[in-house]
Order: C-alpha cells, then structure tokens, then sequence
C-alpha cells in the first residue's frame, strides 16, 4: 500500500522565547534544549480529540488508547508509550481562569495511579512548552468519519487513505510541535485497528491522531475497561475539597452516604437541542419528589449538579424549597475557582454526586456516565444509580445498566 505524502509541512514559526511562567529560559539549558531524554527512549503516540467535544468523552477517548496500549504490553509489545494530551480552550469552560494555558492531566487525576495501568507520559514530560527545537511528530493520521458507514446494509471494520482532509495543526497551544507527513485516512472499527495503521511506517518513533474520539473502544464494559476506570482517581486536592463540603454540608463522613440525594441537571445545549430527553423545572421537582418517597424517604438533603444559568437554578432551588427540601450546590470561592478552574469544579461537583443515596442523572449524558461508573466502583446498588429524568410527556427509555467488573 502506497501512502500519499500530503503536505510536508513547517508549521512552525522558530523558537518560543518566553515559558509558561512568562519566564525566560537560558538558550542551551535543558528545559529549553528538550526534547526531554524521555523521547529518545520509547515511541510515542499522541492523539487530539475534536474541538467541541467536552471533557467527559475525551475521559473516554483516553481509555481508549490507555487499554489498547495495556493490551499490546500484554502481548509483549511494550515500547510505545501515550502521550496525555493537555486539557485546552476546551468549549464548555468559560471561567477567565480556563482560558489560560494548556493544563496537565495532574491537574484532575492522579497521574502515578494512571501510570499504573498504562504507560502514558505527560505533553511536559516530553517537550517543555519553551523548548526551542521543536518536536517532529514522524506520521500524523487526520481520521475521518466514512460517509455511509453503512454500505451495502452492514457496518464493516475498515479504513482507507484519501487524498484530502480538513486539519488544524493546533497542538494545545505548543508552538513547537510540527509533523513531518500528514495523512488523511476514513477509519471506522475498534481502535486496535489503529496498530495495522501505525505498522505501515515502521520506523515511525512518534505517531499522532487527529479525531481520535472515532476509533471504538475494543470492548466497552470489559475486565480491562473497569481496571482503567478505576485507575483513573482524581487527583488529591479536589477529593479533599468535595469530602469537605460531603462532610460539612451534607453530613455525611462515609463513602456511601444515606444523608441526600443527587441530581445532575443537564441543561445548556442539552436543553435546547434535546428537548425530548429533559424535563421543565416543574416535572424536575416532581421526579425528584417520586424518587425520595419511594427510595430515601428520610432524606431531605437534595445536591444539584448543573451547568444551568442562574435564572433556571434560582427557580429550581425556590420549588424544591416549597417542598420542604434543603437544597445545595457546590459554588466555589473565588480562590477555590482559580485553584482549580471550571475542570476541577466540575469534578468536585462528579464527586458529591458519587456519594449520594440515590442519583439521578441526564440521559445521555457522559458527565453522568462518568458520575455512575464512580457509584458502581465504590459499591452502591445499581438501583440508586441508573436512574435519569424523564422528559415531562412522551418515552422515557432507560439507562444502559454498565456494572463493574471486579
Ligand atoms: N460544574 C459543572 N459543570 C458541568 C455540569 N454539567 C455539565 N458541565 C460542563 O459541561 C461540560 C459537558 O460536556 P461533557 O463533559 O462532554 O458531558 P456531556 O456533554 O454531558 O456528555 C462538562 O465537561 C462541564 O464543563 C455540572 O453539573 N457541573
Ligand atoms: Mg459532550
């Protein structure tokens, strides 16, 4: 198979003069010489997710390649290691503090607990955001859906190179990473199909994909799935700060909790391009209502989760109050903000929800996935976790039950 060499390109204007910091390095030390040595060792994949997708499925696209790579290791091949890619711009941040510069996944996770189950590095650990010599990413693979993923009526695994793709070359804000070849590639199937594409440019040392959210997991659900999801612990800051508010406002010192019950309210884009899927404030009080009498009736603690403006939120609390609840959410301090930007402050909201009684979430929603795998790990019934708002009329299909695998 002859691969078509698009574009070689120079993205690059020269050397970044100024770090991170606003600082300035020392031309000729390591940090602004790197690469890090840690490049010349192993190969590397990196990958990059499409632009709008927020931070809950690119949680996903990570364990994706995190247990393609754990699987090649158990069949031997262990020289490939995954480069994190850094959290950016991403589209639903709208803190001034998010905006800032690229974040490393230490940020949220604990990286040494992810080290644990797969290789991965972090974009710093590779290259400094100052480094003058850029980084050569040998193969860079644009991947693209194909049009009609179902020809002749069946969904064949399969992947073809063409000759046009649209591409930014964005790199987190790095501007000291370039490719050397581009290609443009439609790719439908599970994501170890990915090594049949790697292994066409054998002496490839670094590899990256562009639209890595198309590759499928190999197995969603499996042994494999749940020992990356439970390697995935936040990191230690903001369990300390959602434990705080679990013990100070909700009452509760235990991990599973029987003092409130939880609710993520999807509403923004959900609530306007779905609005089959959710309901009105109104209907919202009344589930949540049915939901405490039949299942925690002794609570009166009620936690909302929401990305919700405040108008909708200041209604909701008032009608939940006229029920006679006590209601709280997480709003964090102007330090605790900066501390931990709009990523941290959602998780810490992810976490209260995970030690509720009982859990309602959004349909379809990975931010509540993500909030239900956490409830299957520490060992709540699955019946206090797999429950959804209903929209106020109409079907009401219900959630996919994914339970732990231990
Ligand atoms: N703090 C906070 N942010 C939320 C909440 N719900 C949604 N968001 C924000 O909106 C984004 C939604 O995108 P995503 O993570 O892809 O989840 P999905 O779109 O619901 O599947 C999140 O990553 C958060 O930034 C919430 O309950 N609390
Ligand atoms: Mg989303």
């Amino acid at each position: 198979m002859i691969f078509l060499n698009l574009f070689l390109i120079n993205l690059l204007s020269t050397a970044a003069e100024q770090n991170s910091n606003g600082g300035y390095c020392d031309a000729g030390s390591k940090t602004c010489d790197n690469q890090l040595e840690v490049t010349h060792d192993y190969k590397l994949i990196f990958y990059d997710v499409n632009p709008p997708e927020g931070f809950n499925l690119r949680r996903d696209v990570y364990m994706r390649f995190a247990i393609m790579l754990a699987e090649a290791k158990k069949r031997g091949r262990s020289d490939w290691r995954l480069v994190l890619p850094p959290w950016y711009n991403l589209y639903h941040w709208r803190s001034a503090h998010s905006k800032s510069d690229p974040q490393p996944w230490s940020e949220f996770f604990d990286v040494e607990s992810l080290k644990s189950f797969a290789q991965v590095l972090e974009l710093n650990e590779v290259i400094d955001k100052a480094a003058k010599k850029p980084l050569q990413i040998d193969t860079l693979y644009v991947l693209q859906n194909f049009e009609n993923p179902f020809e002749n009526g069946v969904f064949e695994e399969k992947w073809q190179l063409t000759s046009e793709c649209e591409y930014e070359g964005n790199y987190w804000g790095y501007n000291n990473i370039e490719a050397k070849e581009i290609v443009c590639v439609r790719f439908q199937g599970k994501i170890s199909k990915l090594w049949e594409l790697i292994y066409q440019h054998p002496s490839d040392r670094k590899v990256m994909f562009m639209h890595a959210e198309i590759p499928l997991h190999d197995n969603y659900g499996s042994k494999s799935y749940w020992d990356c999801r439970k390697s995935m612990k936040y990191s230690k800051p903001l369990i300390k700060t959602a434990k705080k508010f679990i013990n100070k406002k909700l009452d509760c010192k235990s991990e599973q909790c029987s003092t409130y019950l939880a609710i993520h309210w999807r509403r923004r884009d959900f609530a306007y391009s779905r609005p089959n899927d959710v309901p009105s404030i109104t209907g919202t009080v009344k589930q949540i209502r049915v939901a405490v009498d039949k299942n925690v009736p002794d609570v009166k603690k009620i936690f909302i989760a929401t990305d919700a403006d405040s108008s909708e939120i200041k209604e909701l609390k008032s009608k939940l109050k006229e029920e006679g609840y006590n209601v709280y959410l997480y709003n964090p301090s102007e330090s605790d903000l900066k501390e931990f930007k709009d990523g941290g402050v959602a998780i810490i909201d992810q976490i209260i929800c995970s030690h509720a009684a009982y859990f309602i979430g959004t349909h379809d929603s990975t931010f509540s996935f993500r909030i239900q795998e956490e409830r299957e790990i520490l060992g709540f019934d699955s019946n206090t976790t797999f429950n959804r708002f209903c929209p106020d009329s109409g079907p009401c299909e219900k959630p996919s039950r994914w339970k732990v695998i231990i």
